[in-house]
């Protein structure tokens, strides 16, 4: 086994109604800088993605196809699937809920919950919505102008529903819960959804229906196949199903309590409230931390089926390209906060942040070495306090990153690279390397060469956002592959190592002009 620190980091699992949009596919992109951050930082890191495919939900879109559920399941889950590779994501797990071993983890844990006590036989009459697959008070909901009643929270239409139905005694769990949160306050975050949940559990838990007679897509619960499992208990279960539950050995013991599950802001009572409460339960830890980030809108509009405006993120990448497209998502809003997708803004950051900072910067720099220095690293003389501020700066970024990944502020890291960028660019203009060619070429070399260190450091850290265009440029540096890591990051670049030609890794987008 290894002796690195496990980091077990997951996603929601997608519903596979429909095929991914702009929204899945930057939950799982999060979770991907963050696996890739921990990786380069020396973890062994667990990062697990799949699709949630039993449910009512899901039984409806399959008939509405004119499939059968498992055919119309495997066929979308490939849909996410192959998304993985469009966005060059890194799981090390990509789990189905329809998979045999997940039907077994559920079962185990049913019997878990049951020989506990807190299962129990009753039945429920009250209101329903397919679209969340919630259940929900009459108080939180209400009705339209049409006549329909809806969830306030989501917008979702509800149906009343009355049948036989297995209950988990949730309303015994709010202390605990509530206890639990107390003890580990980094548990929830960020800080408002916290103080959410804390009201939700603090105003009363009501015991919770988790299993259905209705229809037949699901779990079957052990030793009632009448009931299948309320999809919500099947779905949380699949991140201990990938850990080998019920065998509390192995990967389990190793990677259990999870790190982190990154979320939407929209399941969040499901992460915080119901799964600690269901493992508590089952005498299972409950995972260290729930993240839940906000939620994007297209243009100002909401991004839904019925306006049919979700974005495709795979043609975004074949419009924008790949790293252009990590790094806008991830840099446009502030992870936690609710943001806009808009064309606009896009190709500005293609343009200003991509193409004219960090391209820019990357291409002088190896261009002068190309020209000057025989295409060869050059040698340091004595430093300036201008190279020291620079050089120093870009010391300090790992530091600092380290506490922003703690955080998942993913857009304060990126923000922090791309002022060291603006100060390289700003020493390259106050030391003019190109002039001194003719004066002082030794000290040409040493601004070449802090350049070429800056460069190295702030793209050693800017990896896990976007692998390709960084390798690229790893590779004109002249960075070996095994000096990539950030136990490699005080290694600095040996003067007289041979460089590649230089090519621009980040061009400009120019918009097509419209036909006609
Ligand atoms: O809820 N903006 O699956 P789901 C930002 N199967 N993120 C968005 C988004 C948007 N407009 N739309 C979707 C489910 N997301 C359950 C989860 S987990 C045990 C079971 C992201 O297919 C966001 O992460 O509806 C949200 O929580 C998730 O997709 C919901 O995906």
């Amino acid at each position: 086994m290894s002796d690195k620190r496990p980091f077990y980091v997951t996603t929601p699992i997608y519903y596979v109604n429909d095929v991914p949009h702009v929204g899945h596919a930057y939950t799982s992109l999060a979770c991907d800088a963050i696996a890739r951050f921990k990786r380069l930082d020396g973890y062994d890191v667990h990062f697990l993605t799949g699709t949630d495919e039993h449910g009512q939900k899901i039984e409806k879109s399959s008939a509405a196809a004119g499939m059968g559920p498992q055919a119309y399941a495997d066929k979308v889950s490939e849909t996410f699937r192959s998304l993985v590779g469009t966005m060059g994501f890194s799981p090390d797990g990509f789990i189905r809920t329809t998979e045999a071993r997940h039907r077994a983890a559920c079962q185990a844990l049913w019997e878990k919950l049951k020989a506990a006590g807190d299962i129990y036989e009753g039945k429920y009459a009250g209101w329903y919505a397919v679209r969340d697959e919630a259940f929900y008070a009459e108080s939180e909901t209400e009705k339209g102008p049409d006549g329909a009643r809806r969830a306030t929270a989501s917008g979702a239409e509800v149906e009343w529903v009355e049948e036989p139905s297995y209950f988990f005694r949730l309303s015994a769990w709010g202390e605990r819960l509530l206890a639990y949160y107390e003890a580990n306050p980094r548990f929830i975050a960020p800080e408002s959804r916290r103080n959410e949940v804390l009201s939700f559990v603090r105003s009363g838990l009501q015991d919770l229906s988790v299993s259905r007679t209705s229809f037949k897509w699901g779990v079957p619960v052990p030793g009632d196949p009448k009931h299948v499992m309320y999809v919500w208990l099947d779905a949380l279960t699949n991140y201990i199903t990938e850990c080998g539950y019920p065998d509390t050995t192995h990967r389990l013991a190793r990677f259990w309590p999870a790190d982190l599950h990154v979320v939407g802001k929209d399941i969040i009572r499901f992460h915080t409230v119901y799964w600690p409460a269901f493992l508590m339960a089952a005498g299972v830890a409950p995972p260290r931390r729930v993240y839940a980030h906000g939620w994007w809108t297209n243009e100002g509009q909401k991004i839904s089926k019925s306006l049919g405006n979700a974005i495709d993120p795979v043609a975004l990448v074949g419009e924008y390209g790949l790293d252009q497209v990590r790094y806008f998502l991830l840099r446009e809003v502030p992870f936690g906060a609710d943001g806009d997708f808009n064309r606009r803004a896009l190709i500005g950051r293609i343009n200003s942040d991509l193409a004219n900072a960090y391209g820019n910067l990357c291409q002088r720099t190896l261009s002068i070495v190309a020209k000057n220095c025989n295409g060869r690293v050059p040698a340091r003389g004595p430093a300036t306090e201008a190279d020291e501020a620079l050089l120093g700066r870009a010391r300090s970024l790992l530091a600092t990153l380290r506490d922003e990944f703690e955080e998942q502020a993913l857009h304060r890291a990126l923000i922090g690279l791309w002022e060291t960028i603006a100060d390289a660019n700003r020493y390259v203009d106050a030391q003019a390397p190109w002039a001194l060619a003719k004066t002082d070429p030794a000290r040409r070399d040493t601004v070449l060469w802090v350049l070429m260190d800056a460069i190295r450091r702030v793209t050693l850290l800017v990896q896990p956002f976007m692998p390709g265009s960084t390798a690229r440029i790893l590779d004109q540096l002249g960075v070996p592959a095994d000096k990539r890591d950030f136990a490699a990051f005080d290694v600095e670049l040996p003067a007289g190592r041979e460089l590649p030609t230089p090519s621009g890794v980040f061009p400009r987008h120019i918009e097509p002009k419209p036909a006609g």
